[in-house]
């Protein structure tokens, strides 16, 4: 009974536990098995399966116990059953018509059977669950999470049967005032296992983590880390790199550390050649592959150097929304839909925002050719000057680089999105900045900023974040909250900062099919000229680095009602949700096209 008490006791649900991930990358090189499908579930508004009547942990009727009546007289009061099934990874919300709008507890439910040859570990890897979830195995809490769009695990070994396991996660999307994010986003709060479920099958000992990079700055040398788990009679881990015909020893300390640096001459990655080395890793029992490119990139004054050449972003945002179908994107042909409408725009880049995605979409970019921007959602107005919703926000970046941190398409982690500017703010933003730079030197980090408009004609960078982002990232609404598209010909922007600017928004609606002239807002029309307009504009910005308007896709949001035009989404989209392409895409397009050459 006390493990069970320990197991729910609500400090260990509200306090750091919930950050304890120790995450082991790059899964889907290792032996998995896949838990995804069907899983039973029970819909839970008022969490009665995690407290009782005078909201203490439901220790003796908890829904993760998965109770059966062992006779008539046996009161049960819930069951999980195979009438009620999600579909995992997916959202709730477009799964089942009851759930579109639900915010609140699912528990969730999947058995499975497994046998654990003796000398092996067995992990449950979750790439993502939104928001907050509690997951149970066999009966037993194994521990919590919080952040909707970072992996997490947990070990099991030792904790599984041959057959009949079980396991039960209680899922909650509830919007917190003081989470990360918010509760007020433009974007739809999709709830549930989001993405994929692994079972990770290991050795005693393992390579859990690496990072395998040029150095900042140097294109001729590659350096790095490894790090082992487990026993820790490991000595040394083999790096071999066979087309650099490289074999590198790396003498691991009694922690299962180990630091590599070597000199080599790779062919460089970049939008117009990706390319990816065959990485091996090996201890003695085990090798772990990865692809990996190696390329520099820099602030160097206003310019950005991509291996030491200076190039211009031709980018566009996207959500993380499937496209066609809807709801929260999941799959490799959700990604590459998304990323090869940014290839037919003729981009070179995309800031996935507002929040990590899937790994896919990372892995993806490095093979198709495209720099990324790198979000958290540290988005508006979070808690600024809460520790709690700081560890939070740092958690998630660094669950995000951990993940991603060996993808040579992401250039930008990036710390936030259109935050109020405060002491408290500017604060919590320098934190997460530089513990981004702590944890990987090789990239730069950035923001998207707000800018401020002294009069009627003058826009000017004036975020303090300015001062301690490597790269900044403006949003400006110039022809759609702020006047109509000819003020950008009037417009002069002002930014008195050596460093590289990217317009990381700007844009608006438009109805795919609605057609007018070029001042009736939501037609295609209004919104090509937009485009038209703010081209012309951003050619004017002293020194930019980068464009990504606002956005790839039509997308789902509850700020979005207006009948007949939003019907719950934001038009802002170049490609309608159901895939169409409005004008303003090929404005876009066409611009790109000739930057390009
Ligand atoms: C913004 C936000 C983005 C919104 C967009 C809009 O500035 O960063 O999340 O969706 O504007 O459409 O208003």
């Amino acid at each position: 009974m006390k493990r069970i008490i320990q197991s729910f006791c609500i400090c260990c649900v509200l306090g750091s536990a919930l950050y304890a991930n120790n995450l082991m990358i790059n899964v889907d090189h290792r032996k998995t098995t896949s838990l995804n499908g069907q899983w039973q579930y029970i819909v839970d508004p008022y969490d009665n399966g995690y407290y009782d009547f005078h909201l203490n942990p439901n220790i003796r009727e908890g829904y993760f116990l998965n109770q059966q009546p062992n006779s008539p007289s046996d009161r049960v009061e819930y069951r999980f059953t195979d009438e009620y099934v999600l579909q995992v990874p997916g959202d709730w919300n477009t799964q089942k018509e009851a759930l579109y709008y639900y915010e609140g507890s699912v528990w969730y439910k999947k058995e499975f059977d497994y046998d654990l040859d003796m000398g092996k570990r067995l992990f449950l890897y979750f790439g993502g669950v939104n928001y907050q979830c509690d997951v149970s195995l066999n009966g037993d809490m194994l521990g919590s999470h919080v952040g909707g769009f970072t992996p997490f695990m947990f070990e099991i070994t030792g904790k599984i049967k041959e057959k009949g396991n079980f396991i039960i996660v209680r899922v909650n999307n509830a919007r917190k005032r003081e989470g990360v994010p918010t509760i007020n986003t433009d974007w739809w709060n999709y709830g549930g296992v989001t993405r994929r479920v692994l079972l990770v099958e290991t050795d005693e000992t393992y390579i859990s983590d690496y990072q395998i990079q040029l150095k900042a700055g140097n294109r001729n040398e590659i350096s790095g880390w490894v790090q082992v788990n487990g026993v820790l009679n490991v000595t040394n881990v083999n790096l071999k790199i066979a087309e650099l015909d490289k074999k590198v020893v790396i003498p691991i300390d009694k922690k299962g550390y180990g630091k590599f640096e070597f000199m080599a001459d790779p062919v460089l990655w970049s939008p117009d050649n990706p390319k990816l080395y065959t990485i091996l890793l090996s201890d003695e029992k085990s090798c772990l592959e990865d692809q990996i490119g190696f390329r520099t990139i820099e602030a160097d004054g206003t310019n950005l150097l991509l291996n030491g050449k200076k190039i211009f972003l031709r980018g566009i945002c996207i959500h993380e929304e499937a496209p066609l179908r809807g709801g929260r994107a999941f799959s490799k042909e959700d990604a590459r839909i998304l990323l090869s409408w940014a290839k037919e725009l003729n981009c070179n880049f995309v800031r996935l925002a507002h929040y990590p995605h899937h790994e896919w979409m990372t892995r993806m970019a490095d093979e198709m050719g495209l720099l990324v921007w790198s979000e958290i959602p540290v988005y508006w107005t979070v808690l600024f000057d809460r520790a709690d919703t700081y560890a939070n926000a740092e958690n998630q970046l660094i669950e995000n680089i951990t993940r991603d941190k060996n993808r040579a398409s992401i250039i930008l982690w990036s710390v936030a999105n259109e935050t109020p500017i405060t002491e408290a703010r500017t604060h919590f933003l320098t934190q997460l900045a530089e513990k981004a730079k702590e944890l990987d030197p090789t990239r730069l980090t950035t923001a998207a900023l707000l800018h401020s408009s002294p009069d009627a004609n003058t826009e000017v960078v004036d975020d303090p974040m300015a001062e301690i982002l490597d790269v900044i990232g403006i949003n400006e609404y110039i022809g759609w909250y702020s006047g109509l598209p000819d003020k950008c010909a009037k417009v002069q922007w002002v930014n008195p900062y050596q460093k590289p600017l990217i317009i990381s928004e700007t844009g608006g609606g438009a109805l795919f099919g609605y057609r007018g002239d070029r001042r009736t807002r939501w037609t295609e029309d209004y919104q090509s000229f937009l485009y038209d307009e703010q081209i012309k504009m951003v050619q004017t910005i002293p020194a930019l680095s980068g464009l990504a308007p606002w956005i790839l896709m039509d997308f789902r949001s509850p700020r979005r009602p207006l009948y007949g035009i939003q019907d719950g989404w934001n038009r802002k989209g170049l490609i309608s949700n159901r895939g169409e392409k409005k004008q303003a895409f090929y404005t876009l397009q066409s611009f790109y096209q000739s930057y390009n050459q």
